[in-house]
């Protein structure tokens, strides 16, 4: 017996609509890291150094009005969705940090070394965010940082990116934490401050006195409706090291 085809396609919309939500949204709904780490995918991870515990200033002081930035680069084989990142850094028990800015700027090849370019592809404030802390050696205490980024960053497939992670503090200083040597990817984290008068990134052991080479401690979270099977962090440190 033959079945007529527009049978056959009132069955297939009648199954879509009973279909639970959940199984069509693969997790766009559902971005916030801690309840619902399920849904998604982690495909870009430089882990703290926990031994070291090397670390550099990046932040904005309110008062005394000062800033301080460090970006270290990034990229991914596919235009992933980054939803959530996390981050490590250090700062005095007495600060508070009122939120976190969050920028992303486009790769600068051209120079001496690579750098930030002019451009900033994207640019978000962080104002809900977890707090862990790890590690105290009073005053100074270490911290592990969750956040969900207001906004996704889309970016291109196979660009280089540069992450700055600023948190906002009234009177203190916060300083982003260093990841471990099996972490180090692409270039050198890279600084820039006012306070310093270094208006032109500068590679941090340039910057400083004290620290050989230094890359930054951050993770990077995609929802899993974008990401592609083969591109997670593995995938990528595999492919370019
Ligand atoms: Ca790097």
């Amino acid at each position: 017996m033959r079945i007529p085809v527009t049978f056959c396609l009132l069955i297939w919309i009648a199954a879509l609509a009973v279909t639970p939500a959940e199984a069509r949204s693969c997790g766009r709904e559902a971005t916030h890291l801690l309840r619902t780490s399920r849904d998604l995918v982690k495909v870009w991870e430089q882990d703290p150094d926990t031994v070291e515990w090397g670390n550099f200033a990046s932040s904005v002081r309110v008062s005394p009005a000062a800033w301080f930035r460090t970006a270290d680069d990034f990229t991914l084989t596919t235009d992933d969705h980054i939803v959530a990142i996390e981050w490590w850094g250090r700062k005095r028990s007495s600060s508070t940090i009122d939120s976190v800015r969050v920028t992303i700027f486009e790769n600068e090849p051209d120079t001496r070394y690579p750098v930030p370019g002019d451009t900033v592809v994207y640019q978000e404030h962080i104002t809900a965010f977890t707090e862990v802390e790890i590690n105290s050696t009073p005053p100074h205490h270490d911290s592990h940082y969750t956040a969900d980024l207001p906004v996704p960053f889309v970016p291109e497939a196979g660009e280089t990116y540069w992450l700055c992670v600023q948190p906002i503090i009234q009177d203190q200083q916060f300083w982003w934490m260093a990841t471990v040597e099996d972490d180090y990817w692409g270039a050198e984290a890279t600084f820039t401050s006012d306070f310093f008068g270094v208006y032109d990134w500068i590679t941090v052991s340039e910057q400083s006195m004290v620290v050989d080479y230094m890359e930054m401690a951050f993770i990077l979270w995609a929802d899993d409706c974008t990401v592609v099977e083969g591109t997670t962090w593995g995938a990528i440190k595999a492919m370019y090291r």
